[in-house]
């Protein structure tokens, strides 16, 4: 099984599972990805996922064992394939948290940097190994780095293909925290199990509203934000927090679009 779903009270534990390979990427495992994400989102009980790995790396990019001289066009339909993974993790209608375990190298790190929050465990770092390989950063990596941590670091990034320790890239706002090792999955959890008890469609609105905001200016941003408002002030979660407020009481959002 090149993954592992668990359903927790809330959410989706998803665990890439190939630790002999560090995870790395196959056409197979991220086919059984993109279902368990479509199983989660249809899910009715599912407002959150939590995406982690097995053994001690989170994933080592593409299983190179699979593209010894492969051909160009071999490895543009294997882009083909993986595009609608990153595609469907970024725009996913639900929060995602990412909890690198370990290494996360080339379409590894950019999987990683696909998710809403990335925590990482304080020995993991980060590599855009691709140059390594004669290869630009792919899976969005050209996209993600330099919003997340502007054009000199990321090209330094792929140029240079170092690891990038975990504690520097919180630094850098590539990723959210760095936590001790024997942390991570206990506050990967607890802030999982905290968004899954959120405002699961006005959570889906600001992932929208941010997406928007990388292209738009001022004047369209602030339409956008007018309409996704209106939208969320229709939400049963909005008339709940208010009531809560003004109750001094802890909000119970169900997550309801109506
Ligand atoms: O081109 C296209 O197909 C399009 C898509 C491209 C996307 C990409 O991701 S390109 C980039 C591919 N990834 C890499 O180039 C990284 C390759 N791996 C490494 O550089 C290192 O393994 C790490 C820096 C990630 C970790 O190093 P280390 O020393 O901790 O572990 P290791 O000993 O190198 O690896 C452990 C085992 O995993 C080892 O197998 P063995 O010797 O114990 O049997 C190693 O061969 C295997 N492994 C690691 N990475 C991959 C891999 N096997 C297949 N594919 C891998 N990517």
């Amino acid at each position: 099984m090149p993954i592992l779903v668990e359903t927790r009270p809330g959410y989706r534990l998803i665990t890439l599972n190939r630790p002999e390979r560090l995870n790395a990427l196959t056409v197979e495992m991220a086919d059984a990805l993109m279902a368990a994400l479509d199983e989660a989102v249809a899910h009715p009980d599912c407002r959150a996922v939590l995406l982690t790995a097995a053994g001690r790396g989170f994933c080592a990019g593409q299983d190179l064992t699979a593209i010894v001289d492969a051909a160009p066009a071999e490895i543009g339909d294997l882009l083909d394939h993986y595009n609608p993974l990153i595609r469907k993790l970024h725009a996913l209608p639900l929060p995602i948290v990412c909890a690198v375990n370990g290494v996360a190298a080339g379409a590894g790190a950019n999987l990683a940097l696909a998710c809403d929050i990335v925590l990482a465990a304080q020995s993991a770092s980060f590599v855009q190994a691709f140059a390594r390989i004669g290869l630009i950063p792919d899976c969005g990596g050209t996209w993600f780095l330099p919003r997340l941590v502007g054009q000199a670091k990321a090209r330094a990034l792929a140029m240079l293909a170092e690891p990038l320790p975990a504690a520097t890239a919180a630094e850098w706002g590539m990723i959210w925290q760095a936590v001790p090792d024997d942390r991570l999955m206990t506050e990967a959890q607890a802030l999982t199990k905290r968004l899954a008890a959120g405002p699961t469609a006005a959570f889906a609105l600001i992932k929208r509203a941010f997406d928007a905001a990388e292209s738009n200016d001022l004047d369209a941003q602030l339409d956008i934000e007018r309409d996704l408002q209106v939208a969320a002030s229709g939400t049963p979660d909005h008339a709940e927090g208010v009531r809560a407020f003004l109750d001094k009481r802890p909000s119970a959002f169900t997550g309801r679009k109506s």
